[in-house]
C-alpha cells in the first residue's frame, strides 16, 4: 500500500461521487455509542415490539463483531426526495422514500462497488455493508463521519440537501483519513417536535416508536393504538411529517436516481382499493417496492382505518 491514508479517503469520496452518492463521510472505527444511548433507548421501550433492535444492542454498538480488524467506517447518503402534493378524496400518502423501488435493492450494488474498490487499495482487505437492515448505527456513523448532523427529529440533516436521503455504510479494515462532524444547526427550531400528530419525539434526538406513526403503519403487525390510529394525518404508509416542516429540507431537490423515481400508484393509493386488493394483487402491484415490508395485512389495516371501517 503506498497512498497516504488522506490519499486514500480522498479517492474513496471521489468514487463515491462516480457511483452517484450524494454525500460521504469517513469515520474512525472504535466505540460508536460510549453513552450508552441505545441502551437508554430500549430500555425505556421505546423500540415497541422491535425485538431485533434489543437482540442485536452488543453488535449495533461494536462494528469489531461485524468484521474484526476493522479501522475505517465510511458512510454515504443518497437523496431519495420527491415533492409532494395534496392527495385527491380517497387516496392515502405514503412516505416519501417508498415513492420508487426498495432502496435496498437500489443501493446494493454501487455500495459493494465502493467496497470492492476499496479492497484494492490494500492487500487482504475486507469490506463489510449496511443499507438500513444490518445491525448498524448509522445514524451515529453518520454523525461521527461529518455526513451531517443529528436533528431534533432524530434524523440526520445535511446543510446542503435536509434529509431525505438513505444512509449506507461500507466498514472496512484499511485506514482512510476521518472527517470532522459538524456542527448541529437545529438552533432554537423545534418545528418536528411541535407538528408530530403523536408526540412521538419525546426529547431533542429521542422518539418513542410506540408513538410513531411510521412505526405503527409499517412495523407493527398488530392493531394500532387509538392514540395513534385517531391522528394518521392520511398516512398509509409511513409519515414524512418531521421532514416536511424542517426548515433545512428547502434545500432538497428532485432525486435523480432512476431507481428511486415515482412508481405509478406508489405515492397515494387509493384507500378503497388497497383495502380490497387480494395478496395476490398486492404482490403483483408492490413487487420490489419497499412498500412490502409492511405486508399485505399490514396495508388493508390502515386503508381500513383511514376510510374509517376499524
Ligand atoms: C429502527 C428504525 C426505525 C424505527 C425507529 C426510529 C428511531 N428513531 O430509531 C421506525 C420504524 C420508527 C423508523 C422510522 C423512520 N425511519 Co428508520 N430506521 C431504523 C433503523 C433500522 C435503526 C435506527 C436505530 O438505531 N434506532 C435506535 C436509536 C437509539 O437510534 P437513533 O435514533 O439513531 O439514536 C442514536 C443516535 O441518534 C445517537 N445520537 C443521538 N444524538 C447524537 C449525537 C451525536 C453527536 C452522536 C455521535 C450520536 C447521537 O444515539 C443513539 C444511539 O447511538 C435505521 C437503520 C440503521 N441500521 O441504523 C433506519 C433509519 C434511521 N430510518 C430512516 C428513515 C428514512 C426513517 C423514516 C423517515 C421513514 C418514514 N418516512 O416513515 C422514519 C423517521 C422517523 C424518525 N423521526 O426517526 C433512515 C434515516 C436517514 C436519515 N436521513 O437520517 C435510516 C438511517 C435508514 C437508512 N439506511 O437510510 N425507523
Ligand atoms: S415520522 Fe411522523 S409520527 Fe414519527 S416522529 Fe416524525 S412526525 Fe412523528
Ligand atoms: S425541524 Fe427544526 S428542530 Fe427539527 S430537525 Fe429540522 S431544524 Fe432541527
Amino acid at each position: 500500500m503506498s497512498d497516504s491514508p488522506a490519499a486514500r479517503a480522498e479517492a474513496v469520496k471521489q468514487h463515491a461521487r462516480e457511483l452517484g452518492f450524494d454525500l460521504c463521510g469517513i469515520a474512525a472505527a472504535g466505540p460508536i455509542d460510549p453513552e450508552d444511548r441505545l441502551g437508554a433507548w430500549l430500555a425505556s421501550g421505546y423500540h415497541a415490539e422491535m425485538d431485533w433492535m434489543a437482540r442485536t444492542k452488543d453488535i449495533r454498538q461494536d462494528v469489531s463483531l461485524r468484521l474484526p480488524g476493522v479501522r475505517s467506517v465510511v458512510v454515504v447518503a443518497r437523496n431519495y426526495y420527491h415533492e409532494g402534493r395534496d392527495p385527491a378524496p380517497g387516496q392515502g400518502k405514503v412516505a416519501r422514500y417508498a415513492w420508487g423501488r426498495d432502496y435496498h435493492k437500489v443501493l446494493k450494488k454501487p455500495l459493494h462497488g465502493l467496497g470492492e474498490f476499496i479492497k484494492t487499495m490494500e492487500t487482504g482487505a475486507q469490506c463489510d455493508y449496511s443499507i438500513d437492515a444490518q445491525p448498524y448505527l448509522e445514524r451515529a456513523w453518520a454523525a461521527k463521519a461529518g455526513v451531517g448532523w443529528i436533528g431534533k427529529n432524530s434524523l440526520v440533516l445535511n446543510q446542503d440537501i435536509g434529509s431525505y436521503f438513505f444512509l449506507a455504510v461500507v466498514a472496512t479494515t484499511v485506514e482512510l483519513q476521518p472527517d470532522k462532524p459538524v456542527i448541529g444547526r437545529c438552533g432554537t427550531c423545534r418545528a418536528c417536535i411541535e407538528v408530530c400528530p403523536t408526540q412521538a419525539i419525546v426529547a431533542d434526538g429521542v422518539m418513542d416508536s410506540n408513538r410513531c406513526i411510521s412505526f405503527q403503519t409499517i412495523e407493527n403487525r398488530r392493531e394500532i393504538p387509538i392514540a395513534v390510529s385517531d391522528n394518521l394525518e392520511g398516512w398509509v404508509f409511513g409519515c414524512d411529517l418531521c421532514q416536511e416542516v424542517c426548515p433545512w429540507n428547502r434545500f432538497s431537490t428532485e432525486t435523480d436516481d432512476p431507481g428511486f423515481a415515482e412508481r405509478e400508484g406508489a405515492a397515494y393509493p387509493d384507500l378503497r382499493e388497497l383495502s380490497e386488493m387480494d395478496e395476490a394483487a398486492f404482490d403483483e402491484r408492490f413487487a420490489g417496492s419497499a412498500i412490502r415490508r409492511a405486508k399485505h395485512a399490514g396495508m388493508q389495516r390502515n386503508a381500513r382505518l383511514l376510510l374509517g371501517e376499524e
